[in-house]
């Protein structure tokens, strides 16, 4: 079996999940050539970084992720920081010749997105974004009903992602654990941390995204900025709702807030089409309830199909216990290594890769731009179109 190496940057929350995602990889999927290899894992505390490296089984221990990106003893980069980190360190890492594999969002914009594109084409390395809830068996399972045509023509597409961890205006903002709440780090708020989820669900399942019509609000406007100690402007979106026109025709409808009391992750989607409905529940993440008009009339109902069996029917299913037992959360992790390592041994791209998630990227950006201007955006098919949905610089003249 061959050696992968791999050097984590960051290892905060999804520095836990991508490493249980490397360990527990060959256990489940021994059919793989590859074993990932935790060679090094880099952050700016001496202390924690061991202490990190120390409990997850790292060989060794970086403070500079530049030291990091330069060892010949490294095949992959995970980049695991804060958003603002990403396109810098992917940049490098394609530079020098590094797979790697990006926490989402792509990067702080969609102009970031595109230099880190260029980077990973121009270099040939093999690049995803962990854009983990795709490979939720009972996700991909609705990606496979989807594809066989089932629902016929889709009308709606509805997705929600719910929390209420920010709602006291004691919560700071900034640093190591609350960097989502600073928009220099974060780039924004639950639009890049909680939509970007949704949107790239909704993008595979349902297609393109063509414009949108958003608003946002940022309830507690100061907080104390855990780095300069003062009272300091909130420039996150704490909530965001979305209207939007999918290229298939259908109509779209996305909510996310850290201020709904009562939800710690609630994500949700919904999809209506003319002969079936879909819906899924990460909190039931095992389940996948379904509705077809075709069923006999007087047994029509929503079913709730326990997303477990064996006979390669339930997607990766065949891989874990026995009928009827689930997985959950931290399997979607180990999934997309496995499918990243099968990619990488089919010689094929892995999906998402940063191409897919810049489409994301770019959704986002006409959310806020939306949101900010109070007008519908066409969502910019490619680099040279401008957030305001004109089209290209060339055909403009520019
Ligand atoms: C935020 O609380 C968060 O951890 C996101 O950053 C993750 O991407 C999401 O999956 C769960 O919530």
């Amino acid at each position: 079996m061959k050696p992968l190496n791999i050097g984590l940057i960051g290892y905060g929350f999804m520095g836990r999940t991508h490493s249980n995602g490397y360990k527990r990889v060959n256990d489940f999927f021994p059919e793989l050539q590859h074993r990932p290899v935790l060679k090094a894992v880099c952050g700016r505390s001496a202390e924690k970084v061991q202490a990190f490296a120390d409990q997850w089984q790292y060989e060794s221990i970086e403070t500079d992720w530049r030291a990091l990106i330069a060892r010949d003893d490294i095949d992959a980069v995970d980049i695991c920081t804060p958003n603002n980190f990403h396109a810098e360190i992917a940049i490098a890492a394609a530079e020098a010749g590094k797979m790697i594999l990006c926490e989402k969002p792509l990067a702080l914009n969609p102009e970031e997105g595109e230099k880190m594109i260029a980077a990973v084409e121009k270099a040939g390395v093999v690049n995803t974004v962990w854009y983990n809830y795709r490979r939720a068996p009972a996700v991909t399972m609705a990606k496979q009903l989807i594809d066989e045509g089932r629902l016929g023509r889709v009308f709606h597409y509805r997705a929600n992602f719910l929390q209420d961890w920010t709602i006291s205006d004691d919560v700071p903002q900034g640093g190591a654990a609350l960097w989502r709440l600073d928009v220099a780090a974060a780039g924004s708020g639950v639009t890049g941390d909680l939509l970007a989820h949704c949107i790239d669900t909704a993008i595979w399942l349902n297609g393109s995204i063509k414009d949108v019509s958003a608003m946002t609000e940022t309830f507690v406007k100061e907080r104390m900025h855990t780095e300069t100690g003062k009272m300091e402007p909130v420039g996150i979106d704490d909530a965001c709702a979305f209207l939007c026109h999918f290229e298939n025709g259908s109509l779209g409808l996305f909510e996310s807030t850290r201020y709904a009391r009562g939800h710690k992750a609630l994500y949700t989607f919904e999809i209506n089409g003319e002969n079936a409905s879909i819906r899924w529940d990460l909190q039931d993440l095992h389940r996948l309830e379904y509705f077809d008009h075709n069923d006999e009339g007087k047994l029509r109902g929503w079913r709730s199909i326990h997303v477990t069996d064996h006979g390669g029917e339930h997607p990766y299913m065949d891989k874990w216990w026995v009928p009827g037992l689930q997985i959950g959360y931290e399997h979607t992790f180990v999934h997309h290594v496995a499918d990243f390592l099968k990619a990488l041994e089919a010689g094929e791209e892995a999906h998402p890769n940063f191409r897919d998630a810049q489409e994301t990227q770019r959704v986002c950006d006409a959310v806020l731009t939306s949101a900010s201007e109070r007008n519908w955006k066409q969502v910019c098919p490619d680099f040279f179109c401008d957030s305001t949905g004109n089209p290209p610089f060339f055909e403009r003249g520019i």
